[in-house]
């Protein structure tokens, strides 16, 4: 085992580290507050091949390895949260169903568009009645002709909204359960397909989460991605790899609290000295670097598994997770370290509190998390 980065991975992780500290990171409270979509991030990851990092070059992609694309995901979170999921979901989960499931054709058609940054993608399992329980999506798509008639709605879909293609689940066969369920790509400008209620979040605020409305919305049945009712194992195999990529987003989370709150600690005096002077302190800084190290860890190891073509399902859950509770729990603890300040938007600790919850929830709930890891250690 090596715990040693390359130097070629190294070189990677400053650049991206470099690019969004200066480039991210000062419009990060903006976005926030806003609400504004970060379109310019995006522009500017895609120049530096961001948008499609673990794709092939002539897929439009950079070619990196899990590991460091986890890294990447691990630096823009670290400077800017919201434009970290949109970046994850797009990659992970938007773009990888159509690189690793999808027909010469569909290749074509979005490969290459969704890789260099000129389309944006997004994932549509979740329903009102089908969150965690994935097999029990109702959004029904009938074959008619050379189209498939779509009629349902997806809720709390990141990038929705803001994509121009939508990897959708829907249900092809109602007597088959999960062996029912398909998987469709949906341009946004499709006939009978629009964008309802845009979610008001406590976090995450410049990502967009939105509802799918499908009213007779005619996909074309080319549109097919894989084969009919295999849809429900694309999904968990596609949210292996999310998971691993939302994990690396709370070490970021956790790693941009804790930046802020160390040199908090150093600067801020009480009783005549530096408050970092204290054991009380010390103690919970300790506890803390040794959390988010140890979440890196296993996120690093998932991504490893991935690289190496071995099964990785367990320590992406695993990954995913612990990563995000040490975000929650750190981010808690940093506003402990600036007191007063810590709950004021004057300072940065607050927005990274509350970008750490949904991360405990969205790609499956960590009991969801708990579920797969008890099912591998069980069977
Ligand atoms: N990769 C590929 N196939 C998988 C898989 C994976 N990671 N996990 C399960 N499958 C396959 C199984 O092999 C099984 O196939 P067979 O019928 O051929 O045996 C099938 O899928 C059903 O598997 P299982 O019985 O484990 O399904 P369950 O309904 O028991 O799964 C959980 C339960 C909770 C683990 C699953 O539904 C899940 O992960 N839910 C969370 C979904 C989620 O993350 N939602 C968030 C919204 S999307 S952002």
């Amino acid at each position: 085992m090596h715990f040693k980065l390359t130097d070629e991975q190294e070189m990677m992780r400053n650049m991206v580290r470099d690019f969004a500290q200066n480039e991210l990171a000062p419009k990060a409270a903006y976005y926030d507050q806003t609400s504004e979509f970060p379109r310019e991030n995006l522009k500017k990851m895609a120049q530096y091949d961001l948008m499609g990092m673990p794709f092939p070059e002539e897929a439009g992609g950079a070619g990196t390895t899990a590991l460091s694309y986890v890294m990447a995901i691990e630096e823009i979170a670290r400077a800017c949260p919201a434009t970290a999921v949109i970046l994850a979901v797009h990659t992970s989960v938007g773009t990888m169903p159509i690189y690793l499931f999808g027909n010469q054709a569909q290749k074509e058609k979005y490969l290459k568009k969704l890789a260099t940054g000129e389309y944006l993608g997004a994932f549509g399992l979740t329903e009102p009645t089908a969150g965690s329980d994935a097999t029990k999506v109702k959004c029904t798509a009938e074959l008619k002709g050379d189209h498939y008639v779509v009629n349902g709605t997806k809720i709390f879909i990141t990038n929705g909204g803001e994509a121009d293609v939508y990897t959708v689940f829907v249900v092809t066969d109602k007597s088959k359960g999960y062996n029912g369920i398909s998987c469709l790509l949906v341009d946004k400008d499709t006939p009978g397909f629009r964008i309802g209620t845009i979610e008001k979040k406590m976090g995450l605020n410049g990502s967009k989460t939105a509802e799918l409305v499908f009213e007779n919305a005619m996909v074309p049945k080319e549109n097919l991605l894989h084969v009919e009712g295999e849809g429900f194992k694309v999904a968990m195999a596609l949210l292996d790899g999310g998971r691993i990529g939302i994990g690396a987003q709370g070490v970021g989370i956790a790693q941009g609290a804790f930046d802020h709150a160390l040199e908090y600690v150093k600067q801020r005096e009480q009783f005549g000295q530096p408050i970092a002077n204290f054991q009380a302190i010390q103690f919970k800084i300790a506890d803390m670097a040794t959390q988010i190290d140890a979440a890196r860890l296993l996120v690093y190891q998932a991504a490893s598994l991935r690289d190496a073509g071995l099964t990785y399902s367990k320590q992406a859950s695993m990954a995913k997770m612990y990563a995000t509770d040490v975000a929650m729990k750190v981010t808690t603890e940093c506003i402990q370290l600036l007191g007063g300040y810590g709950y004021t938007r004057e300072y940065p600790v607050e927005r990274y509190f509350r970008d750490a919850k949904v991360t405990q929830i969205y790609e499956g709930t960590n009991q969801v998390q708990r579920i797969v890891i008890a099912k591998h250690l069980l069977k």
